[in-house]
């Protein structure tokens, strides 16, 4: 799954702006609203989630599909390619319409697709663009969800995970075109022998006869290395390292030629070397321990919704440099990949998560008091939602396989580990990570009601990652009671595991602009207490690896009455204001990132 990507031998066309928008009331199959013009008079920007574009409650909680439309001319110098719709993402499943033909479908929210056009339209033509988006969650989707009929007759979606159920087209669309003979795909990992940089790649085409080289350009434009071949290793003599926090890219490019030696196609991929290793209980990068500090996240913020935006994006990351952090976790769910280029260029680190999240039908928003089933069973995750969750680590991987700052895989968040039936939901999914990937580490996130005694998964994982809540869910507001809480547990995984341990989550909801002398939870005291107090018992524990807040910002949920217009456990507000937590933090990690 190459990013389209400008090139001597290829184009791309921004589908970007406003589609003609609307939402589908009666059977989508029946109505058949791609083969005629839309004419609802609303229009949607792409990319955005459309859910608080509007004002309509109806279009805010519709449940079902909507759909987008616009007309698209194929550029006419396209005569001899072949040509595709890319859609980054739609949540949660999408189907592309050319004129009245179905393309292209495709489930899952959060990874790309591809619709082709080539036989449908000539170059030169214009032609209708339809896409349908379904936001709907069953017991067979990733995430989960149900849908529930109230006492009115209307459909409800519920869910168990604490985020919104932002849909729509939440990210860019667009028209590219690659050669008929072209690269299909690349696959980069790298490794370290002493000082030379190891570069291992491997490239699939489309062309039988055709011959690949490739060049290894550094930041001056400079080629360090070159190489023939669909297979091979490079060797960089004296390697500048990809290092978090300093990164440094070199460029990857690949060059198709016919036996004339007339170039086909070209590509480029960016390429950090560097190399990722657990050793122990520790975590290594470039053989040096390396201790996590930044967030869990979200993408979301206000009308946009989970919409990818450039400028929050490079704030973000600007926020996370000023307050000394040096990574994050894609909670819950693959970000944009403007977002995971972007953490290449910036060397920041990625645990890079699929969207496995609420898997846990005792836990409703981090709460307790789920629905009372069972999670692994027949009516709710089975065989198909097992699938569904290995095809989303599977495409998590062919589409950040080759970022530098992807340091491990998280394969689900929260799922009830300690219930029967995890295992075998579990085991062959770690398999389904490994075979993608055979170089990075792979985890779980595991949830306060697994510990180290319950938790039927963890040694199959290589490094362990807790989201913890003493002090908040559990003796909430008890601080003493919760650091000898927290130290217990921290202590009883370190001597069952001795793995590396990373707090992926911990976090008191916390009102701006509220104050208090007593400690009060909610208070901006009470935030900068309790974070004192678990940097006080990881600063005590040997195989600690890293410490990930919860969360960056504040975020919206699902109506629930304990959160006030969305979870409030943000460092930053919902418009990125500091919260003060964010000060103290500051003094903690700009300290750790100095000791390097
Ligand atoms: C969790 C979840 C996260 C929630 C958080 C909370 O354990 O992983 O998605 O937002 O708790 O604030 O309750």
């Amino acid at each position: 799954m190459l990013k389209p990507q400008s090139t001597s031998t290829r184009e791309l066309v921004s589908l970007d702006g406003l589609w003609k928008f609307g939402l589908v009331t009666d059977d989508l199959e029946q109505t058949r609203p791609w083969t005629k013009p839309l004419d609802s008079g609303l229009e949607a920007p792409v990319p955005a989630s459309y859910n608080d574009i509007f004002v309509d409650p109806k279009i805010h909680d519709h449940v079902g599909w909507v759909v987008y439309q616009r007309a698209i001319r194929v550029p006419r110098g396209w005569t001899q390619d072949k040509y595709f719709i890319r859609v980054e993402a739609a949540t949660h499943e999408g189907r592309v319409y050319v004129n009245d033909k179905l393309v292209a479908e495709h489930i899952g929210g959060y990874t790309p697709f591809d619709a082709e056009v080539t036989q449908l339209v000539k170059p030169g033509e214009e032609f209708r663009v339809t896409i349908a988006v379904n936001n709907e969650l069953t017991n067979t989707t990733i995430p989960p969800g149900f849908i529930v009929t109230t006492e009115t007759g209307a459909r409800k979606q519920t869910y168990l995970h604490d985020f919104y159920n932002y849909a729509g087209l939440a990210r860019s669309v667009w028209l590219y075109n690659v050669p008929d003979q072209h690269i299909n795909d690349v696959t980069i990992t790298t490794d370290l022998k002493e000082s030379t940089g190891i570069i291992k790649y491997s490239i699939d085409t489309t062309s039988s006869s055709g011959k690949i080289t490739v060049q290894i350009l550094d930041e001056d434009q400079k080629t360090v290395a070159n190489a023939s071949g669909l297979k091979g290793e490079i060797k960089v003599a004296s390697a500048k390292l990809w290092n978090p926090g300093a990164a440094y890219l070199y460029q990857f490019k690949v060059s198709l030629h016919d036996s004339n030696g007339t170039v086909l196609d070209e590509y480029t991929v960016a390429t950090g070397i560097r190399k990722v290793e657990v050793r122990g209980n520790k975590f290594l990068i470039n053989n040096k321990p390396f201790y996590f500090t930044g967030f869990g996240r979200h993408e979301d913020t206000a009308v946009r919704g989970k919409g990818h935006d450039q400028a929050y994006m490079v704030h973000d990351f600007a926020l996370m440099d000023w307050i000394g952090a040096n990574s994050f976790r894609t909670s819950h769910y693959p970000y944009a990949e403007e977002v995971m280029d972007y953490a290449d260029r910036k060397g920041i680190v990625v645990i890079d998560e699929t969207p496995a999240v609420g898997l846990n039908l005792a836990i409703s928003s981090g709460l307790f008091g789920g629905i009372k089933r069972e999670t692994w069973s027949e009516e709710t995750c089975n065989d198909q939602t097992r699938e569904a969750n290995a095809q989303a680590i599977r495409e998590l991987v062919a589409r950040d396989k080759n970022h530098p700052c992807v340091v491990m895989w998280s394969i689900a968040n929260e799922p009830a580990s300690s219930e029967e039936g995890a295992r075998e939901y579990f085991e062959p999914l770690v398999k389904v990570a490994r075979e993608a990937d055979p170089t990075r580490p792979v985890c779980f996130i595991n949830v306060m009601f697994a510990k180290y005694n319950d938790c039927l998964i963890s040694d199959l994982f290589d490094v362990l990652c807790l989201n913890r809540y003493y002090g908040w869910y559990i003796s909430q507001g008890d601080l003493a009671a919760a650091e000898v809480q927290l130290e217990e547990e921290l202590r009883g995984w370190e001597k069952k595991y001795n793995k590396p341990m990373l707090m992926t989550e911990y976090g008191a909801d916390t009102l701006a602009g509220l104050h208090s002398l007593h400690n009060l939870p909610w208070s901006e005291e009470f935030q900068v207490q309790y974070y004192d107090m678990y940097h006080r018992v990881f600063d005590r524990i040997e195989s600690m690896t890293g410490e990930q807040v919860w969360n960056f910002a504040d975020f919206q949920t699902a109506i629930q009455i304990f959160r006030i217009d969305g979870n409030k456990k943000g460092i930053f507000t919902r418009d990125r204001k500091p919260k003060a937590i964010a000060h103290e933090l500051r003094k903690r990690w700009t300290k750790i990132r100095a000791q390097g």
